[in-house]
């Protein structure tokens, strides 16, 4: 298995927090070396160009119902990206996404949906169900599964939304953080989701397996996005909505070990900030996280 690694350096979605270096960060860490000892053959194809947010106007795109910040930035560089995973996909490859904040989601969904039926795991303390009329900060990062899905505006967005991936086949795992209009539309839309109390109560090895049950059933590909949100900020502190009470070291390896049985179509690593973090640890544990999803074990 060739795994390209894309670099998607942007912090247009999470407001200017330095999170558009999360991709020199993991790689510093030693991704590649961590997914050659996975066992699959990694290929860098380095970073999409991404203009500096201070360039731009942040709220030249408030929508007639709500705002959405730096949406057409969003767009430009979530437009190359998808076209950069379904290329990499069209030749054999398994696309790993390296942002940059969660915004970058729905170019990699739009790509690795554009030629299959897709079905997507979303590891996050936070639903990113958010539409421009709902979001309580404007942030895109807030957004992705609703562009995705083609909720509210985002409906005439031929960039967002991804017709080929569908709320039946998504799952949210390890919430802790939701807004109003985002449990309205998990409980409406048919949308499958674990709290960090469903983990509590049933085991994170249980909880995946569902997990994997559902997005992948009828589906061509399954693809993992990995917000370092979801793990417990004592483990994960660089990243820039930490929220208590997340999953544990060990659960998070346990969770990508059964991923990598299942088999991942394409996988995205989100929300490193190493200006908030401590001395690059959650850039260290999003490569060793990459590595147990493609198939790395200890014997
Ligand atoms: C919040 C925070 N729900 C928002 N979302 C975050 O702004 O929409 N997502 N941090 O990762
Ligand atoms: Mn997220
Ligand atoms: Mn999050
Ligand atoms: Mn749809």
């Amino acid at each position: 298995t060739t795994v390209r690694i894309i670099g998607a350096p942007t912090d247009y979605g999470a407001n200017r927090r330095g999170v558009d270096m999360g991709p020199s960060a993991i790689r510093y860490a030693g991704l590649s070396d961590q997914l050659s000892r996975a066992g699959v053959e990694p290929v860098d194809g380095g970073d999409l160009a991404v203009p500096r947010a201070e360039e731009r106007d942040p709220d030249h795109e408030t929508l007639p119902s709500g705002t959405a910040k730096f949406l057409r930035e969003t767009a430009e560089v979530c437009t190359r990206l998808g076209d950069d995973v379904a290329d990499s996909l069209a030749a054999g490859e398994t696309p790993l996404v390296l942002g940059g904040d969660h915004s970058v989601a729905i170019g990699t969904l739009s790509g690795a949906a554009r030629e299959a039926d897709l079905g997507a795991i979303w590891f996050d303390a936070h639903a990113d169900l958010n539409t421009p009329e709902t979001s309580p900060s404007g942030n895109v990062h807030g957004m992705p599964l609703a562009a995705a899905l083609g909720y509210g505006p985002f409906a005439e967005m031929d960039w967002a939304h991804a017709p080929r991936f569908r709320a039946e086949n998504l799952v949210l795992v390890g919430l802790r953080s939701v807004d109003p209009a985002e449990r309205e539309l998990i409980a409406g839309r048919g949308i499958s989701a674990y709290t960090m109390s469903d983990i509590d109560d049933r085991g994170i090895t249980t909880v995946v397996e569902e997990a994997i049950e559902t997005a992948t059933d009828g589906v061509d590909g399954l693809h993992v996005s990995l917000d370092l949100d979801w793990l417990d900020p004592t483990e994960a502190p660089g990243v820039g909505t930490p929220v208590r009470g997340g999953v544990t070291y060990r659960e998070a390896h346990s969770a990508m070990e059964q991923v990598a049985d299942a088999g991942v179509r394409s996988m995205e690593l989100v929300e490193v900030n190493p200006t908030l973090d401590s001395h690059n640890e959650t850039a260290e544990l999003a490569t060793e996280l990459a590595a147990s999803a493609f198939g790395k074990t200890v014997l």
